[in-house]
């Protein structure tokens, strides 16, 4: 498939890499799983292997590590684009079991690719695996994830693709350069989202998170967070 590098310069929503190349990723589906896709937002736990072109492992970790993107503290893994972006192509495992006397996890039916990312999705010039501007290949197994409410605003980022087209930083309601997962008052009418979405009837804060379809409607159109005609 043809992507773009999905590197940010920053959070914003003009924060895109000025990289603005096609690349290609040729990647095979070995088991497409039997859970749920994840998005862009979503926390993923994966384990996975890196090979060079000389077909030796540089990285690997069997027994999955948590990553979150955009990264929240500078102590979280870092993800390289190619790596990301195969992880939302195959699903979470059918079932997770664990073993309550063992404590040994097991993950039955889960996603698993071969991805074989160019150098301008990978580390570029950087030094992990020491071979810069060379292609690299991994396996990646994803065995769980977690959805986030980035901005804490009790919508869950899954909710904040307000175009659905998968990319999380393109949706801006407000148009103040905040996209809508990280905006704590998304339609700019002064009045933080999570009191917007507050049933109009009992005016109670939601103690668990809505469901995006529960979330009143301004007028009987639109979410009343997406407009600032209701507040
Ligand atoms: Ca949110
Ligand atoms: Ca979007
Ligand atoms: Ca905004
Ligand atoms: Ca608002």
């Amino acid at each position: 498939m043809t992507v773009k590098n999905d590197v940010r310069i920053t959070n914003f929503v003009n924060g895109a890499s000025a990289d603005v190349i096609d690349y290609k990723l040729y990647y095979v589906i070995i088991n497409e799983g039997g859970g749920s896709f994840p998005t862009q937002v979503d926390s993923t736990f994966v384990a996975y292997k890196g090979w060079d072109l000389e077909n030796e492992v540089f990285d690997q970790n069997n027994q999955g590590i948590w990553f979150t993107y955009p990264q929240t503290s500078a102590i979280d893994p870092i993800s390289i684009s190619g790596f990301r972006q195969i992880v939302t192509k195959i699903k979470t495992p059918a079932n997770i079991t664990e073993n309550t006397s063992t404590g040994a996890v097991t993950y039955s039916n889960y996603g698993t690719a071969l991805v074989f990312i160019p150098s301008g999705l990978a580390y570029f010039s950087g030094s992990i695996g020491g071979k810069s501007y060379n292609p690299i290949a991994f396996q990646v197994k994803l065995y769980n994830k977690k959805l986030n409410d980035q901005d804490r605003d009790r919508v869950k980022s899954i909710y904040e693709d307000i175009n659905g087209n998968g990319n999380f930083f393109d949706d801006d309601t407000d148009g103040d350069n905040i996209p809508d997962f990280l905006d704590v008052d998304d339609d700019g009418d002064g009045v933080v989202t999570k009191t917007e979405i507050r049933a109009s009837a009992s005016g109670v804060l939601p103690t668990t998170y809505y469901d995006f379809n529960d979330i009143p409607l301004c007028n009987g159109t639109k979410k009343k967070h997406l407009d600032p005609a209701c507040r």
